[in-house]
């Protein structure tokens, strides 16, 4: 294990510090199902629960681990376990945490199919859930139940870019014994490590900056404790969410860059948040880099830097948007984010269009709201790109 002395990029680069025997600089693709029992540490024939080695891929895989302990040590945890997308690592903390008669709180604008799988699916096991404005700690406050058993934070939330107060959260939590997961997905380990601030998991969506170049969907939870750790471990080797060694591989290459790629994306969203905030067609920009954000001050203590991803708003409202949307060059009209190339997007009809109508108003998923994932381009053709788009509309 590096130690925590040496810098966060020599760190992502190095990940733990354990070669591969071989002397191959890269972690290698364990591409198997199985492991020989034989070839266990022993050096002899060995049985189930006889082995300290590897077994079967899908409880454990020596690429997967290499990534694992990369992001546990990248969020400062006792453990991480990787995950088949962010949504399996959604689906394997609520299967730990949750159960019939148990209680979730969360913020009403969370990514839109965390939301849905309890309101349409764990809801039919008995979960209750109540979905608050998460950035105001007077709702949190309200919503807590005897029968709480999780707070499930998003921030910058995904998509109207709201930012909650992790450590407040987790010192009311922890007064009920209410556990505290923290999706930090926007900002990444580079900008915000919420078990630091006292959280007891944290969820990835590695298919964003992490991996960061868009060409896998992964998943990530990192805990505090090892009891935490070995429930989320057992839920997702038991519930089959577990990574192919492929992907891990291809996040692993990913993750080295991490550091490098937020900079440049984020010096990038600096610039257009501004641009946007200027524009006269354009009626609002959330972005947490900007003093017009309601929790500006906040996210400068929580995060080490805004980040690279704005929403906003034109005075023409939806029609406008989509104009804008159409118009684009360079930036791509995809859904997703955290990667290389600019995205911009429509949640209320793309990422979040499965909520109900009730569900986006409360969130204020408004049917104006446009996505952008700024990349890391030359900010100048980023610049050009969105202004001749809005001369269209
Ligand atoms: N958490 C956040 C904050 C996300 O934005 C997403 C996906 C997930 C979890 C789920 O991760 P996945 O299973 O897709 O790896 N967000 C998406 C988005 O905004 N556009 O497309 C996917």
């Amino acid at each position: 294990m590096k130690s925590k002395e040496t810098g966060f990029n020599s760190r992502l680069v190095h990940g733990t510090g354990k070669r591969d025997p071989l002397g191959s600089v890269i972690t290698p693709i364990y591409q198997t199902s199985t492991f020989s029992f034989e070839s266990a540490e022993h050096g002899a024939k060995c049985f189930a629960g006889e082995s300290d080695g590897y077994i079967y891929t899908r409880i454990g895989n020596p690429t997967n681990n290499d990534l694992e302990k990369s992001i546990a040590d990248m969020e400062n945890g006792f453990g991480g376990i990787v995950t088949s997308s962010g949504m399996g690592a959604v689906n394997t903390l609520y299967l730990a945490y949750l159960g019939a008669g148990k209680h979730i709180v969360s913020h009403n604008a969370v990514y839109g199919p965390a939301r849905g799988l309890i309101e349409g699916t764990y809801s039919k096991f008995g979960v209750e859930s109540t979905y608050v404005d998460t950035t105001e700690i007077n709702q949190v406050i309200q919503a807590i139940r005897s029968n709480t058993s999780m707070i499930y934070l998003e921030t910058p939330a995904n998509p109207t870019i709201g930012i909650s107060d992790i450590p407040a959260i987790v010192e009311i939590a922890h007064q009920h014994n209410i556990k505290v997961c923290v999706d930090n997905t926007f900002c990444s380990p580079y900008l915000q490590n919420p078990l630091d601030m006292g959280a007891d998991i944290v969820l990835h969506s590695l298919t964003k900056f992490i991996n960061g170049h868009a060409d896998i969907v992964g998943g990530a939870l990192v805990t505090k404790t090892e009891e935490d750790y070995l429930k989320l471990r057992s839920m997702m080797v038991i519930s089959g969410c577990n990574m192919d060694p492929h992907q891990a591989f291809l996040v692993r290459r990913g993750l080295k860059t991490l550091g490098i790629r937020v900079d440049r994306a984020q010096e990038n969203a600096i610039k257009v948040a501004s641009f946007l905030e200027a524009h006269p067609k354009v009626a609002w920009v959330m972005y947490p880099g900007l003093k017009s954000h309601p929790q500006h001050e906040l996210a400068k203590r929580l995060m080490r830097g805004p980040g690279a991803m704005i929403s906003f708003g034109l005075s023409g409202g939806l029609e406008a948007g989509k104009k804008l949307m159409n118009n684009v060059k360079l930036c791509i009209l995809a859904v997703s984010l955290g990667g290389i190339e600019t995205l911009i997007q429509h949640p209320a009809s793309m990422t979040h269009s499965k909520l109900s109508k009730e569900a986006k108003k409360q969130g204020g998923i408004s049917d104006d709201l446009v996505r952008l994932s700024v990349g890391i381009e030359e900010s100048e053709d980023i610049l050009e790109d969105l202004s001749q788009a809005l001369d269209l509309v």
